[in-house]
């Protein structure tokens, strides 16, 4: 089951990455109003069309071709906003959040995070109120998810399986 679960990952989002190819950047030709994942933020996100754990999460973004998502200031905020706004139907809670790639499992005493794609400490936040707080002492992952009518950020168990968000690679050298 597990197998069948991957390749249709694979495939979703292979899928995605050859209607962008084929047709061109359907996204960014839309009205201006609506132009909401072309903002020059170097990287385009996708929901993917599944769900996993964390893990399945950076393993599924990997294979295929992206990296699970970072979100590194306001500007990438907003286009994942928009994007999560326009590719799937965001409901409250955090079952129903999408994993990002932050991590603070490299430091789990000190609970300092990281985005594990980049490897990159992780500077800017839009954690949720009372976030990140390591409920139980399992929350280790990154999540974000549609609270109060907002989206932001909160620590989750990695093991919770929820959707994911992928972003295509940066290009190398261009800060
Ligand atoms: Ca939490």
């Amino acid at each position: 089951m597990t197998s069948g679960f991957k390749s249709n990952t694979v495939a979703g989002f292979l899928v995605l990455a050859l209607c962008q190819n084929v047709y061109g950047s359907h996204i960014s030709s839309r009205d201006s109003d609506d132009d909401y994942n072309s903002e020059d933020i170097g990287k385009m996100y996708y929901v993917s069309p599944d769900k996993g754990n964390f893990f399945q999460a950076l393993l599924f973004c990997t294979s295929a071709g992206m990296e699970l998502a970072t979100v590194e200031n306001e500007s990438e905020t907003a286009v994942l906003n928009k994007t999560l706004e326009h590719e799937d139907k965001l409901k409250e809670g955090w079952k129903n959040g999408y994993w990002l790639s932050g991590s603070s499992l490299a430091y789990p005493e000190t609970l300092e995070f990281y985005w594990t794609s980049t490897g990159q400490k992780m500077i800017y936040t839009n954690w949720a109120k009372s976030e990140p707080d390591n409920a139980k002492k399992e929350q280790f992952c990154v999540a974000a998810a549609l609270i109060k009518n907002k989206i932001v950020w909160g620590d989750n168990e990695c093991k919770n399986v929820m959707k994911y968000i992928c972003q295509t690679k940066r290009s190398c050298c261009n800060n």
